[in-house]
């Protein structure tokens, strides 16, 4: 379905709030199909760069967010945007990718491990066929997430939005166990895979001509301790990056980031403080240059998805009416999905290096990290130990 101009209009708008650049091609003095005459040139600045290939590129860089005398370029039509989600074979990857694919304007990747278990998902989302593609990917394997980068290229199908949403949670387990390449599983699956993947996958975003282009990844309450959820223990803590420095393999360093002993639930807690430092080390070292928006969320507590099947059946039965009733952190998939979704599309929130959540009333706002998951030595010091695990430094 083509996608009106004027659904990108207040995208362009709110991005010059955050003083951040967008590009286009323009065949014309039009900005994704606006008429460049509408806006008064007090507010908006057109600078035209020729690019390597000869195109013509312009950066508006809008000052004032408020043109509203803007009309749509009459016949003019944009492609759907392009978003990548992990994990999408269930919980809140497949919601958000439900939630994006009915708007009519995404065409949802579907990266999964799975593919019946995808394609059966996405048949009972009532996904429409047209609207969603399943990619094999296996985060527990860099081979895999190189192919995966492949293989998506070869599509030929743009990149303007990735969900690092996958996750594993083995609370119940004794002893760790490894990934393809010899991490531990949950901060090897939820943290490296996803690490190597965005690093990769940056410079496909990189030359997305989308308005707005983002790189999100899934963070969560329980990995900050300046929460009570955060405080259940066992407490996320990196530590000094002992155990991540040897590689987490458990043989000649420990499977955990701190280098203390196995503990399944601390190492799913930890694998989310570094899902949330990634996003924030992105942003200080991507945002400015590139203009890609960098996001992560805490979408509210899912009760009910695949997330838990690791723990104990009493837990999984008493696990959801407790956030129910008694925290009242419950939220359903669906509506968690279109937050995700809100993150991924929503014009009003395009500011970059922010952790969502929502309030009570469903709202958004910027939430507050804890102290170790805003660390911004600790992140650089993540980015670099990883940067060499999954062979990229
Ligand atoms: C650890 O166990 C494991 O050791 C570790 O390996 C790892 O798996 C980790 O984070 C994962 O879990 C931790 C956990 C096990 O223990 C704790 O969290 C310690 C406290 C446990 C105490 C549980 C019971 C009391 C709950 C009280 C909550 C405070 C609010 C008061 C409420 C009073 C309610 C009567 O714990 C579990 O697996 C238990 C799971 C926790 C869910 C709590 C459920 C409790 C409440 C049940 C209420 C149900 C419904 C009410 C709805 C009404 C419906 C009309
Ligand atoms: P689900 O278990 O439903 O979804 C997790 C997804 O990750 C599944 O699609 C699963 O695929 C996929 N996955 C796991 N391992 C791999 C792998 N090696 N390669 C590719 N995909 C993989 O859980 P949720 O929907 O709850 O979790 C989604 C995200 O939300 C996670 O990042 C989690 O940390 C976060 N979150 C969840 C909360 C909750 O309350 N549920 C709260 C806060 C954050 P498969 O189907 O093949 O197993
Ligand atoms: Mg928690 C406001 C209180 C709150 C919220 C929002 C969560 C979210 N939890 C809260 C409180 C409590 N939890 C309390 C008081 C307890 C003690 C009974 C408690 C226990 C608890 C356990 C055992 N909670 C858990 C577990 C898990 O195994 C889950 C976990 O830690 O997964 C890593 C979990 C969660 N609680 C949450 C959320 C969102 C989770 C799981 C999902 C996640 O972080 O991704």
């Amino acid at each position: 379905m083509a996608l009106q101009a004027a659904a990108f209009l207040p995208t362009a708008f709110s991005i010059s709030k955050e003083g951040k650049k967008i590009s286009a091609t323009p065949k014309d003095s039009s900005l994704f199909g606006v008429s460049l005459g509408n806006f008064t040139s007090s507010s908006f600045k057109i600078n035209q760069k020729r690019l390597s290939n000869g195109a013509v590129r312009a950066q508006a860089v809008a000052t004032t967010p408020s043109l509203t005398t803007a009309t749509v370029g009459g016949k003019k039509t944009l492609r759907k945007g392009c978003v990548v989600v992990t994990g999408a074979s269930s919980g809140l990857g497949l919601a958000a990718a439900k939630a994006l694919a009915e708007t009519g304007k995404w065409h949802v990747i579907m990266a999964c491990r799975d593919f019946l278990k995808t394609e059966r998902g996405a048949k009972s989302a009532g996904m429409a066929k047209e609207n969603y593609t399943i990619m094999h990917l296996d985060l527990a394997s860099l081979d895999s997430v190189r192919q995966f980068v492949d293989n998506l290229r070869r599509s030929g199908r743009p990149l303007d939005v990735l969900v690092c949403n996958a996750a594993v949670y083995l609370p119940t387990a004794k002893e760790p166990t490894f990934t393809a390449d010899g991490f531990e599983l949950s901060v090897g699956t939820n943290h490296l895979g996803h690490f190597l993947l965005s690093r990769l996958l940056l410079e496909d975003l990189k030359q997305s001509d989308y308005p707005s282009k983002r790189l999100i990844i899934v963070g969560s309450i329980t990995g900050n301790t300046n929460t009570l959820a955060g405080n259940v223990p066992p407490k996320a803590n990196l530590g000094d990056l002992r155990g991540l420095a040897g590689g987490l393999n458990g043989l000649n360093s420990s499977a955990m980031i701190d280098g203390a002993e196995f503990d399944g639930a601390k190492a799913y807690k930890d694998s989310k403080v570094c899902n949330m430092l990634t996003m924030q080390e992105f942003h200080r070292r991507y945002h400015e240059d590139t203009g890609i928006t960098f996001a992560s969320l805490y979408p509210g507590c899912i009760a009910l998805t695949g997330l838990f099947r690791e723990h104990i059946p009493l837990f999984r039965l008493l696990f959801p009416p407790f956030q129910k009733y008694i925290t009242k952190g419950f939220v359903s998939e669906d509506d968690a999905g279109k937050r995700l979704a809100q993150v991924v599309s929503d014009p009003s929130l395009t500011k970059s290096g922010v952790y969502w959540s929502w309030n009570k009333d469903s709202a958004s706002f910027e939430n507050q990290l804890s102290q170790e998951a805003s660390d911004a030595d600790k992140a650089r010091k993540v980015w670099e130990v990883s940067e060499k695990l999954v062979g990229l430094a």
